[in-house]
């Protein structure tokens, strides 16, 4: 119940007092639970026991007392609500009060919140034991705690089944915040429900994670296993329920992590599993060293990550690959390629006297060769000289060091995200099971999150942006869709503010002058420059608010989830991603299945720069979501440190502002949940009136029902196309209904029983 009613009247000391709209005191109460925000942010509760003008004294729970100025005062709230499972139940709805909440639950172990239509995941940084066959059993038979990914994957599947649309299940937060675990979870419950009882599903769905995450994961300085690519699980039923298949979509595999690595990170995780865990014939047959061999991977001094053992991991991976059915001859291919990439890495430069450079011939270079099939003459060719095409003849032109060694790199980088996309094609095939899909899908979206360092480059610029995107999505759901529809049917509603992120989606998207149509543009120029690149933003995107040109070649953006500094230095030769002729025709003269493949693959493709590209997936992405019903997890980091048990108040606020937890509980506490057309409700409900009603039209139907089964009138709203009904009404007509359809089948199963 909402404390409001209680303590809108004068207290036992006679002393009037009032909230207002928005929670905050406008007269001071005796003995009134209070929080009061310290000098350092943290917010402490305590009890009112006097005010003069604008100060209470307040006595806090440690003895002490202090004076504090009326606006750093918000009202706490009793007793009965500490720890509610869904925040919605909060008389009070602020900040502190909702922390506080968050914090006492995640001390007890208690990782998930509901903040009405949304679940939000606190990471525990820690095995909860509470996933796995013997707790989905459990949750089945409702013996634990329903709030869980598990409860958000069933009601998915039963609206899929009930509504026969649609469902997805969009997973967001910063890195490392769980997104991808909780992406398994949901995943595994999934597989647990449309399975048929048997674990093949399941053990296929955590292979292909495995897959996944070895190939497109790696350890950041904010996640040791953060995932460098976005992915759409797609998972089909059949009509029945039953899964018929799968599909997984990607979106763009980071791959200058291949080639350069910040300080303390790693690249993917595969090429560490590969060196400390293949067997002494594979290594002989790859010419194999250790990690601490390979110069791609020593840049960063970052060879290990804590708790994970690289040797152990990839007997793992190899069976993970025989699972989706890659033969024992790719899977030796794909190792190839892999050391191949390694050696490319180990292939340096000399200048000569006449100034030419030449590859230095020593063991990178044979050893590369040979696993790319073609002789070393080829390769080195290939990596210092330009073929220019005359009328006549082709002259090849000597490069420069610099030139050389990004065209050494541009290839390494090329196979790993060739072998990336191939991957997961191959998955894809095996996944294929149905080839037809009569029934409806759940997707799982589980991207890279939203990021910010000191310094930003060209992936954090996509990676923000998609997160701006889905963003959008989430606001459009939870904000203008649900208040909108208020208003068309006619629902008398106040409007609940919140962060619309339109204007920097369009400082993103904007044509001609956007900061990715600008990027595609000055790409085009030959003569530009990462700094003419950020002078024209700054000539053209200074009247945007989420803009601000800095010195040089920065520039700031103002996201939903923080400002963030970009540094324009690579920005054009990333977005270009060129793979020169040359390197395109020596990659197809190869001796390697995988490299002729990939070159024809690439010859196919539009030459498009890497922007374009990125915005169409993720244009093609959102269209797909937006034909579905949305369910939303929101996963919350409680530290930066990767460890249990600490609850950084301030970072979990920050989080909780920007997805804008607090409005989101208050849209839905104020609202109408659950909504159904007419003709909806009246089809699925209708049938438990007696016949005579059954003739009426839907309006007449839907009011009926709730009269009948005595819903109060504040729990309702009759719409003109649709009835609304406030949250927890809609689960006792449900159980009505269940209970009359049961008597139905118990009679029918009764007179079998009597012909039988
Ligand atoms: P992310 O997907 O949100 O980051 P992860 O799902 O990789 O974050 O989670 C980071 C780490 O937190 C995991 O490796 C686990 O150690 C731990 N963790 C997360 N969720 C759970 C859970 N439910 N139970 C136990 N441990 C958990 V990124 O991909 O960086 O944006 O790109
Ligand atoms: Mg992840």
């Amino acid at each position: 119940e909402s404390p409001y009613v209680a303590l809108s009247s004068s207290d036992s000391s006679g002393m009037v007092w009032e909230l207002d709209d928005d929670d905050n005191i406008s007269y001071f109460i005796k003995k009134l639970r209070v929080w009061c925000r310290q000098p350092r942010g943290q917010w402490e509760l305590g009890t009112i026991q006097s005010t003069s003008g604008e100060e209470a004294s307040i006595s806090l729970s440690n003895g002490n007392v202090i004076k504090v100025v009326r606006s750093e005062i918000l009202p706490a709230n009793p007793g009965v609500l500490e720890g509610v499972d869904d925040l919605i139940k909060l008389g009070y709805l602020n900040e502190p009060s909702v922390l506080h909440n968050l914090k006492l639950r995640y001390s007890q172990g208690m990782i998930y919140n509901k903040a009405g239509p949304i679940l939000i995941a606190l990471n525990p940084f820690k095995d909860l034991q509470t996933n796995g066959n013997d707790y989905v059993s459990a949750y089945r038979q409702r013996i634990i705690d329903s709030l869980h990914v598990y409860a958000v994957a069933d009601v998915a599947y039963n609206k899929m089944i009930r509504d026969e649309v649609n469902q997805s299940i969009i997973i967001s937060g910063e890195s490392g915040s769980g997104k991808t675990e909780t992406a398994k979870i949901a995943l595994q419950h999934l597989a647990a429900l449309g399975g048929g009882g048997s674990c093949a599903i399941e053990n296929e769905f955590l292979q292909i994670n495995r897959i996944l995450e070895a190939f497109g994961n790696a350890k950041t300085s904010r996640n040791n296993n953060s995932s460098r690519f976005g992915k759409l699980i797609e998972v089909h039923f059949s009509s029945m329920g039953k899964i018929c298949g799968a599909k997984i979509k990607t979106l763009l595999l980071e791959k200058s992590r291949v080639v350069q690595l910040a300080n303390g990170e790693r690249s993917y995780h595969i090429f560490y599993q590969l060196c400390a865990g293949s067997s002494s014939d594979l290594k002989e047959r790859l010419n194999l060293r250790a990690v601490c061999e390979y110069k791609y991977l020593v840049q960063s001094d970052c060879t290990s990550i804590d708790d994970a053992d690289d040797a152990k991991n990839f007997p793992q991976l190899k069976k993970a690959l025989d699972t989706v059915q890659i033969c024992k001859e790719d899977q030796e291919m794909i190792f190839k390629m892999l050391a191949a990439i390694l050696w490319l890495g180990n292939i340096s430069f000399q200048v000569d006297s006449e100034n030419h450079i030449e590859v230095v011939d020593d063991e990178a270079v044979t050893s590369t060769a040979q696993l790319m099939g073609c002789s070393s003459q080829e390769l080195m060719t290939a990596l210092c000289s330009h073929k220019i095409q005359s009328d006549e003849d082709t002259i090849a032109k000597n490069l420069t060091l610099r030139q050389a060694i990004e065209r050494r790199d541009a290839i390494a980088k090329f196979i790993y995200a060739s072998l990336f996309d191939w991957l997961v094609e191959q998955v894809n095939k095996s996944l294929e099971v149905g080839k037809q899909y009569t029934g409806k899908s759940i997707s799982i979206l589980d991207i890279y999150g939203f990021q910010t360092f000191q310094k930003n480059s060209f992936e954090q610029f996509y990676i923000n942006y998609a997160n701006e995107r889905i963003q959008q999505h989430f606001n459009r759901h939870l904000f203008k869709l649900e208040q909108e529809d208020y208003e068309l049917d006619g629902v008398d509603w106040t409007k609940v503010d919140f962060e619309d992120n339109e204007v920097c989606l369009d400082l993103f998207e904007k044509k001609p002058h956007g900061l990715l149509s600008l990027l595609d543009e000055e790409s085009n120029l030959a003569k530009a420059s990462d700094l003419t690149f950020a002078n024209k933003l700054k000539h053209h995107l200074n009247a945007n608010p989420c803009f601000k040109g800095e010195k040089g070649r920065a520039f700031r953006v103002r996201h939903y989830a923080g400002e963030v500094l970009y540094d324009t230095n690579g920005f054009l030769e990333k977005n270009r991603d060129m793979l020169s002729s040359d390197s395109i025709q020596f990659l197809s003269s190869c001796n390697c299945e995988l490299l002729q493949l990939f070159s024809k693959m690439f010859n196919q493709s539009q030459m498009q720069s890497v922007a374009t590209k990125f915005k169409v997936q993720l244009f093609m992405l959102m269209h797909q979501l937006e034909s579905t019903t949305p369910h939303f997890i929101r996963c919350i980091k409680p530290n930066t440190k990767q460890l249990p048990g600490i609850f950084d108040e301030v970072l979990v606020l920050q989080q909780l502002r920007c997805c804008e937890v607090l409005e989101v509980v208050r849209v839905s506490r104020a609202g109408y949940p659950t909504r159904m057309a007419h003709q909806e409700f009246s089809r699925r409900y209708g049938f438990l009136l007696s016949e005579a009603n059954v003739l009426q039209d839907p309006l007449s139907i839907s009011v009926a029902v709730l009269q009948k089964f005595n819903i109060p009138s504040e729990m309702y709203h009759v719409g003109y196309t649709k009835l609304y009904l406030r949250a927890g009404q809609i689960d006792s007509l449900e159980n009505k209904r269940k209970q009359v359809l049961q008597g139905i089948l118990g009679i029918q199963k009764c007179f079998r029983g009597h012909r039988a």
